[in-house]
């Protein structure tokens, strides 16, 4: 049987790593971030699964042979909630725990490295997966230009030998919803249907850095209103390609000097947009590139865009997501439903490699990357017991 107080009491003993207030700061391979692979990979040991670190830092525990792989990401957003993939990592290791104490069956457990992107996004499961080779993503590098290379010299001599995707069955992974639909519905358990696609690439406009005061509107190459113009034209003209599931962010904003009585000279700021739809991705990014070229020549401003980085739309697996939803029904009957992930996740990259599914338990509010992010304790509870089950955990 699960131990539901020891899951509950792992849960909050990863959130110590890098707590703040009730949310947590624990960035890929920050000193809070290995510490707390430490401990998982400690806990994983003491489960008798054989710890692995590879050398993007991905924390791999492994039972004998051929097995089932849960698991997430234990990395936060630079100011994250406390669940954001510490679910499905410390949920993914009760699983592999009681099934070795039950004699079976074999369970492995991963917590990956960067899934918040603090190098680019999903990166440890985007290079274990061969989306982007090692020396890819050592070029990557975070806001303040360290590159993924120094990052990860922090990981030390834990790193190992590479983990062979081939030893596992199929990925399955928990995690929280981070969006309102469960919580207004008063369900506990969504089966993700597929995850949404992404792009996102980083944009530096260029004008004339000049005095506040002296610098006539009419003359100013100001950066600012080039990102005001362009936000605006974008918001207007995505209208013909998008649906209500579309979504897109300008998250990012650098603004140089960045100084009040300075027209500024230049912007830097990141153009996010997902769908569930390839083709619609395309098109949204067309709109993107022709009304940034547009306001531009308008303003007088140099455009450099960087390349675009991003993940396709991808479907679940049918078996593994029917037992998802078989244990949902035993758990949650006429309280779970089948559902899009508009967040992205590991399990994308994994779906390269072997089948993958996924499940939610609400975020309350609908709200996830804020230090406000919580879910109720049975739903947690919920979400473990119906991994267990369609992990083969009897009861
Ligand atoms: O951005 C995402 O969707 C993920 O939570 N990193
Ligand atoms: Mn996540
Ligand atoms: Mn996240």
């Amino acid at each position: 049987m699960i131990n539901t107080s020891r899951f509950l009491s792992d849960l909050h003993h990863l959130r110590s790593f890098g707590a703040q207030g009730s949310g947590v700061i624990r960035p890929a391979y920050s000193h809070e971030d290995i510490a707390a692979r430490d401990w998982l990979a400690n806990q994983m040991d003491e489960a008798g699964l054989t710890v692995r670190f590879d050398a993007m830092g991905n924390l791999f525990g492994l039972a004998e042979g051929r097995s089932l792989l849960l698991g997430s990401h234990s990395d936060t957003q630079p100011t994250g909630g406390w669940l954001d993939g510490a679910l499905g990592v410390v949920a993914a290791l009760e699983v592999a725990r009681t099934a070795r104490e039950m004699g079976g069956p074999a369970i492995s457990v991963v917590s990956f490295q960067d899934e918040e992107g603090r190098f680019g996004g999903t990166t440890g499961s985007a290079v274990w997966s061969g989306l982007m080779t090692l020396t890819e993503a050592d070029a990557a590098t975070d806001t303040n230009g360290i590159t993924l290379a120094q990052a990860r010299t922090a990981m030390g001599d834990r790193v190992g030998a590479d983990v062979d995707p081939a030893q596992f069955s199929g990925f399955i992974e928990l995690h929280i919803e981070q969006g309102p639909t469960l919580d207004a519905a008063g369900e506990q358990i969504g089966v993700v249907t597929d995850i949404v696609g992404y792009r996102e690439m980083m944009v530096t406009l260029t004008g004339q850095q000049n005095h506040a005061g002296t610098t006539p509107m009419a003359l100013r190459r100001d950066a600012f209103q080039g990102l005001s113009a362009f936000n605006a034209r974008l918001n207007d003209r995505l209208q013909n390609v998008v649906t209500p599931q579309s979504v897109w962010t300008i998250g990012h904003v650098a603004l140089a000097p960045n100084a009040s009585s300075i027209v500024p000279g230049q912007v830097r700021f990141s153009m996010q947009w997902r769908d569930g739809n390839r083709d619609r991705l395309d098109r949204m990014q067309s709109v993107i590139e022709t009304a940034l070229a547009e306001v531009v020549a308008e303003v007088g401003l140099g455009l450099e865009s960087g390349a675009v980085l991003g993940l396709e739309p991808v479907a679940m697996a049918p078996a593994l997501r029917a037992r998802l939803e078989a244990a949902a029904k035993d758990v949650a009957p006429g309280r779970w439903r089948q559902m899009p992930s508009g967040a992205l996740h590991d399990a994308t990259n994994v779906a390269r490699l072997m089948p993958v599914a996924m499940l939610f338990v609400p975020s309350i509010g609908g709200i996830s990357h804020a230090f406000e992010e919580d879910t109720a304790e049975d739903d947690l509870v919920a979400g473990l017991r119906v991994l267990a089950q369609a992990a083969g955990l009897s009861g």
